[in-house]
């Protein structure tokens, strides 16, 4: 791992490279924090959290739900994404331009200019929820990077290789942190560890991840 510093218009984050195509940006989204969660409430009402099972039959830890016009969804048949909440019987809700332009505008600050996201998968997890190790593989191209934007309480982000085997490394992420990961890091192994029950100011006994991704 390595840290460097560099500038954007808000002022000087901390990057952290978790390789030559993922990094983490420490704090970039703090400025927009109290807006992204306002939108979280919103989308909530329209689109409630929900906790989806595997095909295997079991119960995720974390609930999730969706924006943007695909959203992902895990049931009995396994993993996919589609333009309807199996729940509502509706379409997703709309990405709000907040959400939007902050995918595209880390992505860009990471090295992925053009990042146009049209799904956002939003993960809610309250204490002792996790997430296994993973490789986001159920879009159409991997060409487009993967932003995931951290609120509320604090994480352990694990970040692999291309085999699961491989050794991973532990990222604490905070309240406003972004990891972005594309190119040849796009592939890479991911979880979340069992976060721990630690409530944070403004979000609770809660963390809530927004997952940028280019699925269609
Ligand atoms: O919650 C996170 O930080 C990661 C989410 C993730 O990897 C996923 O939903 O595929
Ligand atoms: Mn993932």
């Amino acid at each position: 791992m390595t840290l460097d510093l560099f500038s954007d218009p808000d002022g000087c984050v901390e990057r952290l490279s978790l390789g030559p195509g993922a990094s983490v940006l420490r704090g970039r989204a703090l400025p927009h924090a109290d807006a992204l969660f306002a939108e979280v409430c919103a989308l909530e009402r329209h689109s409630p959290f929900r906790r989806m099972t595997t095909a295997g039959g079991h119960t995720m830890s974390m609930a999730s739900t969706n924006c943007g016009s695909l959203g992902w969804i895990s049931d009995r048949n396994g993993y996919h994404y589609g333009a309807i909440d199996p729940e509502t019987r509706a379409p997703w809700p709309p990405m709000p331009a907040l959400f939007a332009h902050l995918a595209r505008d880390t992505a860009l600050e990471a090295g992925f200019p053009e990042f146009e996201p049209d799904a956002c998968l939003i993960n809610r997890y309250l204490p002792g929820a996790k997430l296994s190790l993973h490789q986001d593989r159920d879009e159409r191209d991997f060409g487009a990077p993967i932003v995931t934007v951290s609120l509320g309480m604090d994480a352990v982000f694990l970040f692999g290789g291309h085999v699961r085997a491989d050794k991973t490394v532990r990222v604490p992420l905070r309240h406003g942190d972004v990891v972005v990961w594309g190119g040849e890091d796009r592939l890479r192994y991911h979880g979340v560890m069992a976060v721990p029950d630690h409530p944070h100011p403004l979000l609770g006994r809660q963390r809530i991840s927004l997952t940028f991704r280019k699925a269609g």
